[in-house]
């Protein structure tokens, strides 16, 4: 890919006061994180509505936390890539940075990253059907399926946005207001099809923002795109990152 690209990229990302990035799945790809949507992806293997519903968890419970803890076992041996890396640097040097991220495997956090709006959750954490208290748990795999509520004895659910489900409240009013601020959206390894998160950076661009996109395919943003990156994350964040030449 022609380097104009990422200079134009690099000076889009140093002249600005606000940045936003919006990561997905492909962001954890190099990672061996499965994707949705790709080749090896979940949803070619299993059913989103069989898994990923709260419907499907009234029916079943230990089918969808076998999957879960199956999922957790995979993400529990893999670490962080040089995409994830780099962001988590960026957090630290651009002023204005804002990350948030579909991505509930926790590898933006595991990378430095400390401000993340995780809008579908995290899996890593579990919620008391009960109380809804909310706590970590990091166990591989878990001891026990489905597990029980350590204070009430009530199942506990992952702590994971369903679809069908509303995103947390606060979560989305402070992803849709770094959107609309923002003076540039990165936008990383989504195929942008799943609603309210694929909406952001259409909220973005109508508030004048540029966009830059990064992924190896196009997708329903590329229209919209500023920049459009073709290829993988985990080779490009860095890129990028040398030509800004940040001060250590
Ligand atoms: C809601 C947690 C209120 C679960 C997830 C409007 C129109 C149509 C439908 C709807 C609508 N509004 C609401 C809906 C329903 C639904 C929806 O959007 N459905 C879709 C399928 C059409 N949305 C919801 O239900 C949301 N809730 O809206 O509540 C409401 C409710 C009902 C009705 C109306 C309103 C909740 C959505 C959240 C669901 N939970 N995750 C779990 O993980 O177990 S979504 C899950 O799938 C992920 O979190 C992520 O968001 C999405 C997957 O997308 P991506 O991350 O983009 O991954 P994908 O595999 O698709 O793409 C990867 C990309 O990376 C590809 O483009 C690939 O080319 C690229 N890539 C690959 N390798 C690399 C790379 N890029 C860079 N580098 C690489 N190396």
């Amino acid at each position: 890919m022609d380097s104009t690209r990422f200079q134009r990229a690099a000076e889009i990302l140093r002249a600005a006061q606000r940045i936003a990035v919006l990561t997905g799945a492909g962001i954890s790809a190099e990672s061996g994180v499965p994707t949705f949507r790709g080749e090896d992806g979940l949803w070619r293997q299993f059913r989103a509505e069989d898994l990923a519903t709260p419907e499907a968890f009234a029916r079943d419970p230990k089918t969808v936390w076998e999957w879960y803890d199956w999922r957790r076992g995979i993400i529990g041996k893999v670490n962080p890539n040089p995409g994830h890396m780099v962001l988590a640097q960026w957090e630290k040097k651009l002023s204005g940075f804002k990350l948030i991220t579909q991505n509930v495997d926790g590898l933006h956090a595991r990378a430095g990253s400390t401000k993340i709006l995780e809008l579908h959750g995290n899996i890593w954490k579990t919620r008391c059907t009960k109380e809804e208290t909310v706590a970590e748990n990091l166990e591989v795999p878990l001891k026990q399926i489905p597990p029980a509520c350590p204070a009430c004895g009530a199942l506990l659910r992952p702590h994971i946005v369903w679809f069908g489900e509303s995103l947390d409240p606060d979560i989305l009013r402070r992803a849709i207001g770094a959107s609309s601020l923002c003076d540039v959206m990165l936008v990383v390894g989504t195929s942008a099809f799943v609603q309210p998160a694929a909406s952001l950076p259409l909220r973005a661009s109508a508030a004048g923002a540029k966009i830059i996109e990064i992924n190896p395919d196009p997708t329903p943003l590329t229209h919209y795109a500023d920049v459009s990156l073709h290829g993988k994350a985990g080779e490009i964040l860095p890129r990028i990152d040398q030509i800004l030449s940040l001060p250590s």
